[in-house]
């Protein structure tokens, strides 16, 4: 057997995930909802992490490369903003991908990325150690809407929150208010926070975007039953459910859901969950934002767009946020 590369001296790591029976009880609770539901983060696993990359890259998901597109063209710009010295935040790293467009111009003093998918951040935190050998990275495991235990480890400086992939979109807008607060007091005064937001837009692009054509997002969608699986050792079969997303433009906010196929009775936790035939769990929501729904939610959070970056066209947005005065 080859010997793994020893870890880069460089990354360390923070455990700060949720005991597993506080996920299981929050699970539980949720699939007994009268709107059955699962909260979007036990979707990532490591296969859901990896299905997640996966539709980054179809042709259909416009919200990566756009959004990619954005910060490679205005990296100076938004580096200025951020200022070089910064100790940035990264809560929903993934796989550490956008960072990297900012590094080399930024010179951040230290990036801390956290996310829940325990594994894929371990692998991705080392990859950008050992490519990035001069930069400081500290890991956080962690639900990111869970209190923020890593600030005790943080060196001196200014903080800048980055939250890309409108992964804000995921939280109902009040949580997001909620998040943003907590934003807010981490950096402090001095601080900032660069948030990529997906905007309103046609129908059509957006049902496109969470219906691709080779079925990657279907099976994303339908692995998190997988998760279930193992976390309330349920035996919930995936081939009673079908993936179902749509555009809900009254609330701007795209809708995933698994839909039962048929009447049935799920075992699960030692008990069992009823479906009647095309009952749903809801398992995702993405809102939308047009820059001026951004601005005012991000004001209720104390926090002001000093710049916003758009691409030609306005898909998707850029922005960087300060504590407003
Ligand atoms: N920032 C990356 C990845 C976005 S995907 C990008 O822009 O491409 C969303 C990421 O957030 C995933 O890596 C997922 O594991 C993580 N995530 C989702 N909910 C989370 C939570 N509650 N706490 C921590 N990480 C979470
Ligand atoms: C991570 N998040 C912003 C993605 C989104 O577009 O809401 C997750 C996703 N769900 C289906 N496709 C992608």
């Amino acid at each position: 057997m080859k010997n793994p590369l020893p870890d880069p001296d460089n990354v360390t790591f923070q455990h700060a995930l949720p005991a597993p029976d506080d996920s299981r009880s929050e699970l539980l609770a949720s699939l007994q909802r009268e709107q059955k539901l699962i909260n979007p983060k036990y979707f990532y696993d490591e296969r859901g992490s990896q299905l997640f990359d996966r539709i980054t890259r179809l042709p259909e998901y416009y919200p990566t490369r756009t959004e990619i597109d954005i910060l490679s063209r205005h990296r100076e710009a938004i580096s200025e903003y951020c200022e070089a010295g910064c100790i940035l935040i990264e809560p929903g790293s993934g796989s550490c991908e956008k960072v990297r467009l900012l590094l080399d111009e930024l010179q951040p003093s230290a990036y801390v990325p956290i996310d829940i998918s325990a594994e894929n951040l371990r692998r991705a935190a080392l990859e950008l150690g050992r490519e990035y050998p001069w930069l400081n990275v500290h890991a956080v495991y962690a639900d990111f809407n869970q209190s923020w235990t890593f600030t005790d480890e943080l060196p001196e400086g200014k903080r800048v929150v980055f939250y890309p992939g409108s992964t804000i979109g995921n939280l109902e807008p009040q949580a997001a208010v909620n998040f943003l607060m907590r934003v807010r007091y981490l950096v402090g005064d001095g601080g900032g926070a660069l948030v990529g937001v997906d905007l309103h837009k046609s129908s059509d692009r957006l049902n496109a975007a969470y219906n691709d054509a080779e079925g990657v997002t279907a099976e994303f969608n339908l692995n998190v039953l997988e998760r279930v699986n193992v976390l309330l050792d349920a035996e919930f079969d995936l081939k009673n459910f079908r993936h179902l997303a749509f555009y809900n433009r009254e609330r701007q906010r795209i809708e995933m859901h698994l839909v039962s196929e048929q009447a049935q009775s799920v075992r699960c936790n030692g008990s069992h969950i009823a479906f009647t035939e095309g009952e749903s769990i809801h398992t995702e929501s993405s809102y939308k934002y047009t820059v001026e729904g951004f601005a005012k939610l991000a004001a209720r959070a104390g926090l002001a767009l000093e710049r916003s970056w758009l691409d030609e066209d306005e898909l998707f947005s850029v922005h960087y946020l300060e504590p407003a005065h």
